[in-house]
């Protein structure tokens, strides 16, 4: 007889998860494509469904004993059409990616032969990976090792140029264009890239990872109008679990091109309890909390922004339209690395990120933050105009250091945690992320 109960069978990863759930509830945790799920998805992910295989398609499966799990994955497949507005005869989607970069690579997979050009967004410029990254030095993603790609770039202001992409696709020719970005605060001008796309013969996708729910909600322009193919993770702003989803017209046979692609071509069996907590999601994010959700996730980005510009912040765009804000620090002298190091320690979660201009990948000099973590908390503008002051604390903190100790990274972060400073810091936001709300208050 098995003994279930984790606290009983492993000690050691109980305290562990339990010591996350605490770093979790004490954090100010400001990464964009983070949230915090329902426990009604923790309980999809936790439950029987983990235990299938169930290779194949729904009703044509490779294993006995799937007609439990064939409903599950019709009923997520409907509720995908139905969330996003979208009618079975045009359109056709796949549940069973395991995440955003495996949705992507699958289309690419699908739709072309090794070999093929595609093109998006830059990294530096915001962009993810998986849309054909390479250094001059390297192909880093296997999407520029199997796919030739070259990318398009913001200016200098953070827009992305579409007048620059156009010329740079007429010229690249791509079969695939790619919008959709990892840290972009503005919107998408779809009508345009359906337009250049046009012009080259190239499919148009969109990768609406980050902004998935606000486009559910119809909080943003919708990619639907124009794109080919549309592909989105799970986890962010949809607040689902960690999965992936290929949306596909039913053009040229590209859904079946895509679905063997998923299925024999790069993953095995899918993650029923995934799919189960997706479908979970679904539903949830057709209700009106849902929409009222997702606008206070924009107001309140824009709002911080705007809290953030009086203390001398400065804002890639000058503002956000959805999620998340970019800022730049160079005005005050400090990299990203930095900033992301004292918040570190003073329980806030953000990542260094690349600002228009940076010279170096490697050398950030902005950050990249999102609210929807802390607005699924309940935040409200009292806290926002804390964290402002906060993270400019933190700034001057850095400087501070930088004055001091100097601006080499090991001799500015001697003996860091030792800082007065940081540490009254750390408590105040501990008493303030415990009268938030969390699983179970
Ligand atoms: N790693 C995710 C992000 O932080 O944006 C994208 O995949």
């Amino acid at each position: 007889m098995f003994v279930n109960n984790l606290v009983t069978v492993d000690k050691e990863v109980s305290n562990l998860i339990n010591e996350e759930f605490n770093r979790q509830k004490c954090n100010i945790e400001l990464i964009a494509s983070e949230n915090f799920t329902s426990l009604a998805v923790r309980e999809c992910l936790g439950s029987v469904l983990t235990n299938k295989y169930s290779e194949g398609r729904p009703n044509r499966r490779y294993y006995g004993g799937n007609e439990v799990i064939d409903k599950i994955e019709l009923l997520c497949e409907n509720r995908a059409l139905e969330a996003f507005g979208l009618n079975s005869t045009e359109w056709a989607v796949n549940v069973q990616p395991y995440s955003g970069s495996p949705a992507n690579f699958a289309v690419y997979t699908g739709l072309l032969n090794p070999g093929d050009r595609i093109m998006g967004l830059d990294l530096p410029s915001g962009g993810h990976l998986s849309h054909g990254f390479e250094t001059e030095k390297k192909k880093i993603s296997a999407t520029s090792i199997y796919f030739q790609s070259k990318p398009y770039k913001v200016n200098s202001d953070g827009w992305i140029d579409y007048d620059e992409l156009e010329i740079n696709a007429t010229d690249f020719k791509p079969n695939i264009l790619i919008c959709g970005a990892s840290a972009y605060p503005r919107d998408f001008d779809y009508k345009r890239l359906r337009e250049i796309a046009d012009k080259i013969g190239a499919y148009l996708m969109a990768d609406i990872a980050h902004i998935s729910g606000l486009v559910v909600t119809k909080q943003m322009n919708n990619p639907f109008e124009y794109c080919d193919i549309v592909t989105s993770t799970t986890h962010k702003t949809l607040r689902g679990p960690r999965s992936g989803m290929i949306f596909v017209k039913k053009q040229d046979g590209n859904d079946r091109k895509i679905n063997e692609a998923v299925f024999p071509g790069l993953q095995g069996g899918p993650h029923n309890h995934q799919i189960a907590g997706l479908a979970v999601q679904l539903k949830e994010v057709q209700k009106e909390e849902f929409k009222e959700y997702i606008k206070k996730v924009i107001s309140n980005a824009q709002f911080l922004g705007e809290e953030l510009k009086k203390l001398g912040f400065e804002l890639s765009t000058d503002g956000t339209d959805n999620h998340l804000l970019l800022i730049k620090l160079k005005n005050f002298g400090i990299t990203g690395s930095k900033m992301e190091k004292v918040c570190e320690l003073v329980n806030i979660s953000l990542n260094k990120n690349c600002v228009p201009g940076d010279k170096s990948a490697l050398s950030p000099t902005g950050i990249r933050i999102g609210t929807p973590c802390m607005t699924t908390r309940g935040m409200n503008n009292e806290g926002w105009i804390k964290l402002a002051h906060w993270l400019k604390k933190c700034v001057d903190i850095c400087v501070e250091r930088q004055n001091r100790l100097g601006k080499k990274l090991r001799d500015w972060g001697k003996n860091i945690e030792e800082d007065v400073s940081i540490k009254e810091l750390r408590e105040e936001i501990i008493n303030y992320c415990k009268e938030l709300n969390f699983y179970e208050n």
